[in-house]
């Protein structure tokens, strides 16, 4: 059992993570509900995921005056974003910008990783306890954590024998990895890995990319923003916010009313030469169907594969790129700066892992099953255990000593991605069973943080105590997660991160919500008209 610590601190609140959605839950519960809160963070500076992912080439895949707050408007006009994807320093410079303007950083207490939370029946509170042995008390916890923080590097024999660095893209060092005169190897290629290659590529003596499985990728088309734009995205601020709570990812885009069917070869071919100029993540946007009909998928995912094969003049690399055994879009669409370019350099070697897998590491680089490559560097672009990771990560149990590793044994129960029954007071922002990574990730934020505002002052107002999911409704709505997703073409790929799949072991069950943000927003809007009482109150 928790012993209540004698220096235990007391909190309205507990935010773990600065990122994104930590400091604006701070501004909501702090200065607008004027509750005592502390956040804690693992880093030693606000950012969150930006915060650990400084890899070669870390650049955000939506497009800057999307990836933004828009709970302020003064702040949408303060702050002037550089280029049209903002790279990850100007991110972080962005995070400090919103710390400084609404003052946050006195709130937060850096280099806390969260180690245990244990919800206390007696007084219905919440303990925390830290690596630095800090404990803290409080009512409600909020896990702010981020859906892509708990990196996975894969379990290779002999990793520990590896006479060289080995460093994880997720956790990037603060001071930058120099490869000069180096021989690397990757490991991954997903949407970081993509973003890495050709960065690396062109400090490195040589690089070696080793490919379990071929990806889409669409060319960024990242340029400064001209003064024009600038202003444009300033003046328009109003036009962008209504676009974005009405998109179904929460995108600057349209998705497309028209069907593959509705136009002939040469539209089709004209519309995705378009969008393949136009560059980004809108490319998804070109026919209503892409994510729903495999004819219609096909039809884009031949485009691209044509697309690489025309790129990479290596007749062998280009066989292995565009060998890609899934819908485009059934994974998370990479966008990529010179991706298929890189792979036209003289430095640069690309293995098929399905032909040719790892056998081991040793002390001097990767061993496959047919060959031997000698690296001063191995980069881990192997991605995340993600959505359920970070918040499996912190032992966090609720009433009856219950663990969420065992209540989430077959895969994340929530309501919404909002709660979890049997953890009151226990708020997720971007949990599972929510739209989270299917959305530029500041709109389901603001969303989330907004709601969970509103659940709270309402608790205060009515006076009650506790709040927690119910059972039968968290079931019924892992259902529905389910049902939406299966209209979709995203559950047929099998090794998916969305489902799990990367980890092994890992249960399969598809993570997000699919059904899109404003649907959701809907719902959740619904819940707070009712009171909440699709909620247990106390
Ligand atoms: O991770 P991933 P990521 N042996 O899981 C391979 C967001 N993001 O960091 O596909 C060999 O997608 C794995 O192979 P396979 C975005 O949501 C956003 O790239 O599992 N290979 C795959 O190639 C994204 O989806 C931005 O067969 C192994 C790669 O490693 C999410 O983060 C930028 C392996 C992992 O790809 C995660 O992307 C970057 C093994 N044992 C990321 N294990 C932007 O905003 C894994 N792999 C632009």
């Amino acid at each position: 059992m928790n012993q209540i610590h004698s220096t235990t601190k007391e909190y309205d609140a507990i935010i773990v993570g600065a990122g994104f959605s930590g400091l604006y839950q701070l501004i909501c519960l702090r200065d607008q509900l004027g509750l005592n809160c502390l956040v804690l963070e693992t880093g030693d500076d606000v950012g969150g995921t930006w915060y650990w992912n400084r890899y070669p080439g870390a650049r955000c895949d939506t497009e800057s005056h999307a990836y933004s707050y828009y709970f302020s408007d003064e702040l949408l006009k303060e702050w002037t974003w550089s280029e049209r994807y903002p790279g990850h320093a100007e991110i972080r410079k962005y995070m400090n910008f919103v710390a400084d303007k609404f003052d946050l950083k006195k709130n937060i207490l850096f280099k806390q990783k969260v180690t245990s939370a244990k919800f206390i029946e007696d007084n219905n509170n919440w303990n925390v306890i830290t690596n630095a042995n800090n404990h803290f008390k409080s009512k409600f916890l909020i896990t702010a954590v981020g859906c892509l923080s708990n990196t996975n590097i894969p379990k290779i024999k002999g990793l520990e024998d590896f006479k060289g660095n080995y460093f994880h893209t997720g956790n990037w060092p603060k001071d930058g990895v120099s490869f000069a005169e180096k021989s690397v190897g990757q490991i991954g290629t997903g949407s970081t890995g993509i973003q890495a290659v050709p960065v690396i590529a062109a400090e490195a003596k040589h690089l070696t990319v080793f490919q379990r499985t071929a990806n889409y990728s669409i060319p960024a088309r990242n340029k400064p923003l001209t003064e024009d734009f600038k202003n444009h995205a300033k003046e328009n601020f109003q036009f962008y916010k209504d676009l974005l709570k009405r998109t179904p990812n929460g995108h600057p885009f349209e998705i497309s009313d028209r069907l593959v069917s509705d136009v002939n070869e040469e539209e089709m071919n004209d519309i995705y030469e378009k969008a393949w100029e136009k560059g980004g993540l809108q490319f998804r946007g070109s026919f209503n169907d892409l994510v729903t009909n495999i004819e219609a998928n096909k039809t884009a995912s031949d485009f691209i594969k044509s697309k690489i094969n025309e790129i990479v003049l290596n007749k062998k690399f280009a066989s292995i790129l565009s060998d890609i055994d899934h819908p485009y879009a059934g994974k998370r669409p990479p966008i990529d700066s010179n991706y298929f370019e890189t792979y036209n350099r003289d430095n640069i070697n690309l293995i098929d892992l399905r032909s040719d897998p790892i056998k081991c590491i040793n002390k001097n680089g990767i061993e496959t099953e047919k060959n031997h490559f000698n690296l001063d560097i191995i980069v881990f672009a192997t991605g995340y255990d993600a959505m359920t990771g970070p918040l499996l990560n912190m032992n966090i149990s609720g009433k009856n000593n219950l663990k969420l590793e065992n209540v989430w044994k077959e895969g994340p129960k929530t309501f919404l991605g909002l709660q979890i029954p049997g953890f009151p007071n226990l708020f997720t922002v971007t949990g599972p069973g929510s739209p989270s990574v299917l959305t530029n990730m500041p709109m389901a934020i603001e969303q989330h943080v907004e709601w969970i505002r509103d659940c709270i002052s309402f608790m205060i107002k009515k006076e009650y105590t506790t709040i927690e999911a119910r059972s039968n409704l968290a079931e019924k709505w892992g259902q529905e997660v389910n049902t939406v997703a299966n209209k979709t073409l995203l559950p047929t790929v099998k090794h998916s991160w969305y489902l799990g799949a990367n980890i092994p072991g890992k249960p399969r069950v598809f993570m997000p919500y699919a059904g899109g943000l404003p649907r959701y927003s809907k719902i959740c809007d619904e819940v707070k008209k009712n009171d909440f009482e699709d909620f247990i109150l106390a």
